[in-house]
Parts: C-alpha cells; sequence; structure tokens
C-alpha cells in the first residue's frame, strides 16, 4: 500500500479541478489516487469518528449479554456486539489507506480528544433498551450508512456495503424484541414505551446537527464523501420508523409530531440541541463511564497485543528461514 503522503500533496486549483471532475464523472476515488489534503483529513476525521462509534457502540450493549432473556435471544446479541467489532475494525483499516496509523486515532479515543457518536452516551436500563437500540439506533445507521455506501472514496464505500447488510440484521432483532415486548403482558409494553421515549431524541441526534449548523456538510457534500444531507437522511429515518411504532402499537414521544400532506414527511417538534452538544462534549449521561470501560478493556488486552506481536515476529523469521533455504 502506498497511501497519501501529505508533505507531498500539494492542493495546486489544476489538480483540485481535475479531482472535482473526477467525483462529478461519479468516479471512485482510490487509496493511490491524488486526492486535496483537506478531503484526506475530512475523511481521516470522520471515519476515525466512525470506527471509534462501533468499537464504543459495543458498551451498551454488551451489558445486556449475561442477561438476556433467552438463549436465542443471548446468541443473537453476542454477534451483533461482536460484528460491532468487526465494523470497528473495517473502519480503522479504510483510514490507514488514508496514510493515519490506527494507533494515533486510538490514542485520541483513549485520552478523550476524540469524537464518537452521541447515542453511545446514554444508559441501558432494562432489556427493551437493548430492542430499542437495534431499532433505532442501527435502524438510524443503515440510513446513514446506505448512504455512505455510495461516498466518492472506495474503500470507506466498500466497507459500509458489507457493514449495511449486518446492521439490517441488528435491526431486525431489535424490532423483533420490541414487536414482543410491545404484545406481551402490560408491563412488557411499558417497559418498551419507556425505552422507545428515552431513546427517540437521541436517535434524531445521530444525524448530526440541522444542515444549517453543520460546518462539514457543505464540503462532504461536494465531494461526494455525503450524499444526502443531516436533516435529509434524518427525515427519511423519521418517515420509516413512525410507521414501524405504529405497527407495533408504540407510541412516538412527540407530541408536535404531525403528517405534512404537502411534502408528505412526518414532521417533529424541536430537538434539545443544548442536551445534544453536552453530550458530545463529553457531558452526557455515561461519557465518563464508556471512556473508563473503553480504557480498561484496552489495558486488558494489552497481553493479546503482545502475543500476537510476537507471533507475527515469529512466523516472519519462519519465513525468512524458509526463502534462505
Ligand atoms: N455524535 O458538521 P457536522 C452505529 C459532530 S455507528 C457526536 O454535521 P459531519 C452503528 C461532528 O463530528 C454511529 N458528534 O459533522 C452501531 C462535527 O465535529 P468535528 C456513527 C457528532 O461529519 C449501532 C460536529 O458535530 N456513525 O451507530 C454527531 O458532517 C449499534 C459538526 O457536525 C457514523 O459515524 C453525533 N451524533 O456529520 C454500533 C457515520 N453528529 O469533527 C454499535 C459516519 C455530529 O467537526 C451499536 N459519520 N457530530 O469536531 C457521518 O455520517 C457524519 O460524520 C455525521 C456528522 C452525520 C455523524
Amino acid at each position: 500500500m502506498t497511501p497519501n503522503k501529505p508533505e507531498t500533496n500539494v492542493d495546486d486549483p489544476a489538480r483540485v479541478a481535475a479531482f472535482e471532475a473526477r467525483i462529478a464523472a461519479g468516479e471512485t476515488i482510490e487509496p493511490k489516487d491524488w486526492m486535496p489534503e483537506r478531503y484526506r483529513r475530512q475523511l481521516v476525521r470522520m471515519m476515525s469518528q466512525h470506527a471509534h462509534s462501533e468499537v464504543v457502540g459495543m458498551l451498551p450493549e454488551g451489558n445486556w449479554i449475561t442477561r438476556a432473556p433467552t438463549l436465542r435471544r443471548k446468541m443473537s446479541l453476542l454477534a451483533k456486539v461482536q460484528d460491532e467489532a468487526g465494523h470497528g475494525l473495517y473502519i480503522y483499516c479504510g483510514t490507514e489507506t488514508l496514510g493515519v496509523d490506527r494507533h494515533e486515532l486510538i490514542q485520541q479515543l483513549l485520552n478523550g480528544t476524540a469524537k464518537y457518536s452521541s447515542i453511545f452516551n446514554y444508559p441501558t436500563l432494562s432489556w427493551a433498551d437493548i430492542g430499542a437500540i437495534g431499532w433505532l439506533v442501527d435502524g438510524a445507521a443503515i440510513v446513514n450508512q446506505t448512504m455512505l455506501a455510495k461516498a466518492s472514496y472506495g474503500p470507506y464505500a466498500r466497507a459500509m456495503v458489507r457493514i449495511c447488510k449486518e446492521e439490517n440484521f441488528h435491526k431486525r432483532q431489535g424490532f423483533e424484541i420490541m414487536a414482543t415486548l410491545s404484545a406481551g403482558t402490560p408491563a412488557q409494553k411499558r417497559m418498551a414505551q419507556d425505552a422507545l421515549d428515552r431513546w427517540w431524541w437521541p436517535s434524531l441526534m445521530m444525524f448530526g446537527p440541522h444542515d444549517t449548523d453543520s460546518p462539514n456538510s457543505d464540503e462532504l457534500l461536494r465531494w461526494g464523501v455525503k450524499r444526502k444531507s443531516n436533516d435529509e437522511l434524518r427525515q427519511r429515518f423519521i418517515n420509516l420508523t413512525v410507521a414501524q411504532a405504529k405497527a407495533i402499537d408504540l407510541t412516538i414521544p412527540d407530541p408536535q409530531l404531525r403528517f405534512d400532506e404537502a411534502s408528505q414527511n412526518w414532521l417533529i417538534g424541536p430537538i434539545d440541541w443544548d442536551e445534544f452538544w453536552r453530550v458530545v462534549r463529553g457531558n452526557g449521561p455515561c461519557n465518563q463511564e464508556r471512556l473508563a470501560a473503553r480504557r480498561q478493556a484496552h489495558d486488558d488486552g494489552e497481553w493479546v497485543r503482545i502475543a500476537a506481536a510476537a507471533y507475527a515476529a515469529k512466523q516472519a523469521r519462519a519465513e525468512s528461514t524458509s526463502e534462505a533455504a
């Protein structure tokens, strides 16, 4: 692999124009292709935040593996959490094609200077929360990532194709949990409604600030990394999810929710952006707990990294000995 080298990557206007013409023609940009330094940095920013989100996203659900109510639910949840780890790894690999070392990115996560999705800073208080995460959080991720599967950067787009397939299974298992609880005893139904009440608004925040307050969107849309804006994707998710909530007899916790005939959209009340920024800036209900758990997991895994490096060195020695023979 010959990743882009920032120091030689001078953004002269003719090259930028040729690059933008390729994007306009629908071409995919590959790791060895020339790209503006700003494009590279935007991708590293977005992809590393995405990879961190997948990895931190294992924590709220991982807490429930031992408490899943049946063996079938336990197996599904175990597989889902394992998938999220895999997604993080694909995307970290993708960032390495842009010339960054994943250890550097992981250090940024561990020292608290990197962002990851706000949604994973909320607590999972009941089993229904596992249903709500699969249905809403993976549901929102699918809406967002189906578009990213058409992103202009090849390695990221290709990772999204596989990830979306797995997220579909995640969403279904979550929706099934919610449907089962909603059709269960009154206490189970209350549990499902309570989970929807707590996860609805944070799920809408996953799509990021309104377009008017999104400093990165214009550039990302121009360069074909994003294909739809934050608000367009959020609206698509709302339209899909309102119908699904009705189908399982749950109520979206928004007294202002109404169907707009003219646009054929479900319109919502105001999102609490103060809450969003509080969580993004590290002051959500579980930010500290999540980072502490990640740091602990990283420390606990040190022996595995040492063993893997020793094994790789041993393999390399064996290969060089057999080549010499
Ligand atoms: N949380 O200018 P924009 C998943 C930040 S994966 C935290 O609009 P952009 C699977 C943003 O970084 C979930 N920060 O930014 C799963 C920027 O800060 P910066 C993750 C947020 O990049 C399920 C600032 O606000 N998915 O769920 C958030 O154009 C279950 C201004 O915002 C991805 O990462 C937020 N919600 O648009 C796993 C998808 N929103 O960097 C486990 C890829 C915004 O300038 C269990 N990412 N910010 O300091 C994207 O599509 C985009 O990056 C957006 C944000 C849409 C998230």
